[in-house]
């Protein structure tokens, strides 16, 4: 991987804001378990976020904002952004199903 740690700040930076569907500034539970069943239909989505909570929510209020999303991920994973990267090039898999009605 030849991105720098500002490369990176940037393209975190720019999944943050993909995940944050409304753009609350934090990631909440509704907004991970849209995005987990995207990238991991296979895995349980409510088990993975009780550990990205674990993780990445340091201030304990059941949520993540950037901050902590960047840190987090600056310091330890940078394996699964290749998976988020799939959601730039295919956004519309964030977006919720249409209803006809
Ligand atoms: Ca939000
Ligand atoms: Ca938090």
């Amino acid at each position: 991987m030849g991105a720098d740690k500002g490369e990176r700040k940037k393209i975190l930076g720019k999944m943050f804001r993909l995940m944050d569907a409304n753009g609350s500034g934090e990631i909440n539970e509704r907004e991970f378990l849209q995005l987990a069943r995207v990238l991991s239909p296979e895995a349980d989505p409510a088990l993975a976020w009780g550990d990205m909570l674990a993780k990445v929510d340091k201030d304990e209020n059941k949520k993540i904002n950037e901050k902590e999303f960047c840190k987090y991920y600056l310091d330890h994973v940078y394996e699964g952004l290749d998976r988020l990267e799939v959601l730039k090039s295919k956004p519309r898999a964030l977006a919720p199903p249409v209803t006809t009605s």
